[in-house]
């Protein structure tokens, strides 16, 4: 059965297809096979984004859809930037200026603890949406550090850890990410789908 990554983000699909790896009965497809349209992210939330996402291209591919919205929350922030991640510094979603306007509005402050949240989100054809979520928590550095990764990597210290996320292997990533949480959830739909049992 084919079933289309709904991402149009490079780094994520790479994460995605490392992470869920091989499904038996599942053939991955993504936007350079059957390109899709851009989904206007006009949810308040990561749930309705992530939702927004996989319905509007799975209508608009006939395809199953497997798509994910995601964000940083800083609890010094109340949550920002939250649903506002990839655009945090403005629509360009440049991930060096996001980095450094949260940088600035995190000097000295003493409550650095964050979390990356993931909302993976199955859709159907026939309209079924199944939501499964990931969190990763940690603190926010003080400085960027490391090329690994991609967005707010540089500034995101997992709990337990001394490096930043982009200080580590994709390897080192993937077994603890918010994205790999969220996918594991997702693996037995998936798998059941590729049976034909949802
Ligand atoms: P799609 O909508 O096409 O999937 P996008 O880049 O617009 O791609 P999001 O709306 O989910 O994706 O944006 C989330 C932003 O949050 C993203 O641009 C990054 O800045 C950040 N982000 C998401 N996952 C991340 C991760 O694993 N590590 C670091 N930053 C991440």
């Amino acid at each position: 059965m084919r079933v289309l990554i709904g991402t149009r983000n490079p780094h994520k699909l790479g994460e995605i297809v490392r992470i869920l790896g091989e499904i038996p009965g599942i053939q991955w497809v993504t936007f350079r096979e059957c390109p899709f349209s851009e989904v206007p992210e006009e949810g308040a939330t990561l749930e309705e984004n992530a939702r927004l996402k996989a319905i509007m291209i799975s209508q608009e591919s006939g395809l199953p859809t497997l798509a994910e919205d995601s964000g940083l929350e800083v609890v010094a922030l109340g949550g920002a930037p939250g649903v506002r991640s990839a655009r945090f510094s403005g629509e360009a979603k440049d991930y060096g200026a996001n980095n450094r306007k949260l940088l600035e509005l995190m000097e000295g402050v003493r409550d650095r603890r964050a979390r990356f949240r993931t909302v993976a989100a199955l859709a159907l054809p026939d309209g079924r949406l199944w939501l499964r979520e990931g969190v990763l928590k940690g603190t926010i550095a003080t400085e960027a550090r490391g090329k690994g990764g991609f967005g707010y990597d540089p500034v995101f210290v997992p709990e337990g850890e001394a490096r930043t996320l982009a200080e580590m292997a994709p390897e080192e990533k993937d077994r603890i990410s918010h994205r790999r949480r969220a996918l594991e959830r997702m693996r037995p739909l998936l798998s059941a789908l590729a049976r034909g049992e949802l």
